[in-house]
């Protein structure tokens, strides 16, 4: 029989999320024009008019980075609407950009469609121009522009509520928004922040410059979610007793600031950055959210989009081939049937291995045949059945007799979704993964070992 699922586990939602690895986030709005990032909501519509807007040009972006979801900012706190809202005035239909007829949320919907990424919506609960927010009646006016955005742009695949300045936004609001949500998009992940803890479907990992805790915990107290400023640390390691299964989202980027600045330009990340942003966020269990601003013209700089392109090569390069695939593995406490320790290297996330179920702690060895340089290591726990492994480490031998630890591979603790760790290159005709301690018998669907190429 198969192993039984221990605590809080995925939702539907949360595994496709989780598949999806890395998010677009695109800020563009008002603020790139006024030139500020966070605007207090008096800048004139006058002032929006990008001069070249091409969403196709952004997802052409997402293409050469490997990413197939995007989130676009439809209203920051500045309270502008890059949609024709029925709700406000002050949007994009009275600004010069094609003479007020313009739309960036469809332009960008339609985007994502043509060229099948999928498409998400930041609709920002602080609102700095609207002189209802607070009030009962600023609920009203964002229930009614969701209803816009989830009735009239097709299937939003995100809702991303910012905890920013979002305190008096309160649980009944929330309460109203998500049923909204849930009624119009019942496939939409919600990132919650604060008072929509109770929605959240992924969580705020606790900073913005994309590093996730080691261990990262999918599961956290909802309360850890709620009271924010006091649990920093529960939200970017989470709370491995957690009664919630909640995982990080990793919001950062790819420029110091989030909207545009061309005095910026020399400051975007460099691929070696992204590099190792991609293993302290991807790598750490969670989903990255990397921010691309539009610049004035509405385009995506073609450094960013070099860089971006760049990571995508570091990651295809590297993980193109499991140097462990087809290796002998053998552990000390199979479970037997189909749960092999072959299937740890079988490049299949449909099979895996388990141990039996009186044991959660094993030892699994791969024997490679022959010796074979590498640098970075994979383990993908089986996420249906919760966080099982709680203590983990991996040792190499070139002889088969003397075992010689990785150091940055021992005594970790959470795997999850996805866990990397990259590292001197080790020579090796023998790795082995030794499960010091558990919540439940071990369920990994996969074990790799990787070389990486040079930075491009
Ligand atoms: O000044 N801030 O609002 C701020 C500065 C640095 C890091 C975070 C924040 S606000 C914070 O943003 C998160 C997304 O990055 C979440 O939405 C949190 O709920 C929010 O409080």
């Amino acid at each position: 029989p198969a192993p039984v699922p221990v605590g809080p586990v995925p939702n539907a939602r949360q595994i496709e999320w989780y598949h999806r690895e890395m998010i677009a986030f695109f800020h563009f709005g008002m603020n790139t024009f006024a030139e500020v990032n966070e605007g207090d909501g008096s800048a004139s519509p006058q002032l929006f008019n990008p001069t070249a807007l091409n969403c196709n040009q952004w997802t052409s972006v997402l293409k050469s980075a490997g990413i197939s979801t995007a989130i676009l900012v439809a209203k920051h706190a500045d309270g502008f609407c890059n949609w024709p809202t029925a709700h406000t005035n002050y949007s994009v239909k009275n600004s010069p950009w094609k003479n007020g007829k313009g739309d960036v949320v469809r332009e960008f919907a339609d985007a994502c469609k043509d060229s099948g990424i999928k498409a998400g919506i930041y609709l920002g609960p602080h609102d700095r121009h609207d002189s209802r927010y607070g009030t009962p009646d600023y609920s009203d006016y964002y229930a009614s522009q969701l209803s816009e955005l989830l009735r009239n742009y097709g299937p939003i695949w995100e809702i991303w509520w910012d905890g920013a300045g979002a305190d008096q936004i309160t649980s009944s609001f929330y309460d109203r928004w998500a049923d909204t949500v849930r009624t119009l998009q019942p496939n939409c992940v919600v990132f919650g922040t604060k008072n929509s803890y109770r929605y959240a479907d992924c969580r705020w990992m606790g900073n913005e410059s994309g590093l996730s805790g080691d261990p990262c915990w999918s599961t956290i107290n909802p309360g850890s979610i709620r009271d924010e400023e006091t649990h920093i640390a529960q939200l970017n390691h989470g709370e491995v007793a957690g009664t919630a299964y909640v995982p990080a989202e990793v919001d950062v980027s790819i420029r110091p600031s989030w909207f545009y600045h061309r005095e910026e330009d020399a400051q975007v990340k460099s691929v070696a950055a992204l590099w190792d942003l991609y293993f302290n966020s991807v790598g750490r269990n969670s989903v990255l959210l990397l921010n691309f601003p539009p610049d004035k013209r509405g385009l995506v700089s073609t450094i960013d989009s070099a860089r971006a392109a760049g990571l995508q090569y570091l990651i295809k390069g590297t993980f193109k081939t499991n140097l462990a695939a087809g290796a002998v593995v053998k552990s000390l406490h199979p479970r037997g049937g189909t749960y092999k320790p072959a299937n740890l290297v079988d490049n299949s996330e449909q099979t895996y291995y388990a141990t039996s179920d009186n044991y959660v702690t094993d030892t699994i060895t791969v024997d490679l045949g022959k010796k074979k340089t590498f640098d970075v290591l994979m383990l993908q726990e089986v996420i249906e059945l919760g966080h099982r492994t709680t203590g983990w480490s991996v040792d190499y031998s070139a002889d088969g007799k003397n075992w010689m630890p990785i150091p940055e591979a021992t005594g970790k603790e959470s795997i999850g979704y996805k866990w990397l760790i990259k590292f001197k290159p080790v020579t090796a005709s023998r790795v082995r993964l030794r499960v010091t301690s558990g919540k439940a018998g071990v369920a990994i669907h996969t074990f790799g070992i990787y070389k990486q190429p040079s930075l491009p």
